[in-house]
């Protein structure tokens, strides 16, 4: 977006003055890529001398001779994840900044050159340039303003306006110029930039920078911040050109597909009404917002970059574009109600509460949860699961799927499999107790003896299911029953005197996404889930001489242990 406006410059500036593009991609680590070498020299010493050494001697010792340094450092960072140090410069010539000119070095530990970006100009040293104005600073605002307001009329306050000496690059030639800066509310807004000759009093060239308002406020930059477990994390954010400050509105790029994820903040506003005002009026909340590339909100980090993971999972496994599979923006907002012990998908967006500390903590923070939330989202514009008794049920165990499948993809495959929900925000003072929901093993998870099951735990076989009309019909209880199921299909094992032969994540993944977006409905209960799966697997594994094959045989097998048998 902010690119239209800025590739042309830099392609006139290197057209018309013969810059060299010092781009490079190396690595901070590695001596053989190194582009300078510290030799004991300060930081900003290595900078300017590397810079100084990408141009020709001849032109570098006379811009020295006309009186000053071709380069000026206007900022410096140290990047502490990394150990590196980041240092801006821009050129100058005899102490004049040279409109559009900037570039970008970067330091390892050692001090050491490792990337630079930005264009160097070639010949500076070799132009002549005038330095001295004949007109004042006063001269260069009113001719500035006069044409102004012989655009949009007569303007009664300035909201800000200067006049800078600049030398300007244009149509092949330095000015030296008063860049004028003006900004209006009335009679219309505006931010004018005029290049005023500041020899001959002329006006060598204005734009209107708010027509680039758009790609203004949406500048990226990379956030920075402690997610809600403590680790710190990278990630796509925004520069707002009205307001100055960082906002968590970031883009994900995958291949050719663009997906925003904007996170905000419901200051605990109550869980019911901030999902009817979600849903009715689209509120999302309120801006994360910094001042810095910092981030201090660990709950909207986390919520941020575990919707990237997912993101990442079904664009990289499912090919999908987003929830929607057309790139829809993914929002979600953190810090619903007091204390809510849960999160939840409300048709457009995803939304987690901070728990209460004892049954859990912050549920931003687990991967998986968001994995679940956010298949909630696939299934909206999918199959539609109807939200209660058996095709709830359904629906709640295809997002405790994804959920897992999603943080294991995440977390890589040699990691050990992880088959328990929400483990990483459940029970924060008891250790080693697993999630709220086990998919490998739902009996080892007490349930109510309210919903009055067998051995009051989690049902794993379609007999023991619940009947009753807590829990829209048990849609949280129930879900146990097809996620057992979706287990045995990816691991294999006995249950109840049924042997399944696993066929491993991968296959398991693609069956049951299969499934859901091409054969289930929103009416859909066990009996049509498992035909959507026997589906999906012959389709992708067909039968050999009139038999199933192995995957097809083994779907079959596993909705006969938990009791789903077709019949
Ligand atoms: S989709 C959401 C329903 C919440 C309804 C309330 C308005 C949901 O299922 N939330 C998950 C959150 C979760 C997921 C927690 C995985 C831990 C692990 C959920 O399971 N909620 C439980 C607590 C529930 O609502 O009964
Ligand atoms: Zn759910
Ligand atoms: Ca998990
Ligand atoms: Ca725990």
């Amino acid at each position: 977006m902010s690119k239209k406006v800025i590739i042309p410059a830099v392609l006139a500036l290197s057209v018309a003055f013969g810059t060299t593009n010092v781009t490079t991609f190396a690595a901070p680590t590695g001596e053989s890529t190194l582009l300078y070498k510290a030799d004991g020299l300060s930081k900003q010493e290595v900078v300017k001398n590397f810079l100084q050494s990408q141009i020709a001697l001849e032109a570098s010792e006379k811009v020295r001779a006309a009186g000053g340094e071709q380069f000026k450092i206007i900022s410096e960072e140290a990047d502490r994840t990394t150990g590196t140090y980041h240092v801006r410069t821009i050129e100058q010539y005899k102490g004049i900044p040279i409109y559009g000119s900037g570039q970008a070095v970067a330091l390892d530990a050692n001090n050491n050159v490792y990337a630079s970006f930005g264009e160097v100009t070639q010949t500076l040293g070799l132009s002549v340039i005038p330095t001295e104005a004949s007109i004042s600073q006063e001269d260069a605002l009113a001719t500035a303003k006069e044409s102004i307001e012989s655009k949009i009329g007569a303007v009664k306050n300035y909201d800000g306006i200067d006049a800078e000496l600049t030398i300007y690059p244009y149509e092949g030639q330095y000015h030296l110029t008063y860049l004028v800066k003006a900004s209006t509310s009335l009679p219309e807004p505006g931010y004018f930039h005029y290049f005023v000759d500041a020899t001959s009093g002329e006006v060598i060239n204005s734009f209107n920078a708010i027509h680039e308002a758009d790609a203004l406020a949406s500048t990226p930059i990379t956030g920075r911040g402690l997610d809600a477990l403590g680790k710190m994390q990278t990630f796509s954010a925004t520069k707002d050109a009205a307001t100055g400050k960082n906002l968590l509105h970031g883009t994900i790029v995958s291949g050719s597909n663009t997906v925003g994820i904007n996170t905000y903040d419901a200051r605990r506003m109550g869980e019911t009404g901030f999902i009817l005002l979600s849903a009715l009026l689209g509120f999302t909340g309120f801006e994360v917002e910094t001042n810095t590339n910092f981030f201090a909100d660990p709950a909207a980090v986390s919520a941020h970059t575990n919707s990237v993971k997912v993101n990442d999972y079904y664009q990289k496994i499912h090919k999908r574009n987003s929830l929607d599979d057309k790139g829809m923006t993914l929002v979600s907002t953190v810090h619903i109600g007091s204390k809510w012990n849960n999160a939840a998908w409300n048709g457009k967006q995803m939304l987690y509460g901070d728990g209460d500390g004892v049954q859990f903590s912050s549920l931003a923070g687990s991967m998986d949860v968001a994995g679940h939330e956010m298949t909630h989202g696939v299934i909206t514009n999918t199959a539609d699961l109807i939200y209660e008794n058996e095709s709830g049920a359904i629906n709640e165990s295809l997002a405790d799927i994804f959920g897992v499948l999603s943080e294991m993809h995440s977390k890589g495959l040699s990691s050990p499999a992880d088959w328990e929900i929400g483990e990483a925000v459940y029970t924060p003072y008891i250790d080693g107790d697993g999630g709220l929901r086990s998919l490998s093993n739902p009996r080892t998870k007490a349930l109510h003896p309210a919903y009055g099951l067998r051995d009051n735990v989690y049902p794993d076989n379609y007999q023991d299911r619940y009947l009753g009309e807590l829990d829209n019909g048990g849609v949280h209880i129930n879900s146990s029953i097809n996620n057992k199921a979706a287990y045995l299909i990816s691991e294999g094992g006995e249950h109840y005197g049924v042997n399944v032969t696993g066929i491993t994540r991968s296959k398991t993944e693609k069956i049951y996404y299969r499934a859901l977006t091409l054969y289930l409905t929103p009416s859909s209960g066990f009996a049509e889930m498992r035909q959507a799966a026997i589906q999906a697997a012959t389709d992708l594994y067909p039968d050999r001489n009139g038999a199933p094959s192995q995957e097809t045989q083994t779907v079959m097998a596993a909705y006969d242990a938990v009791g789903v048998t077709g019949e």
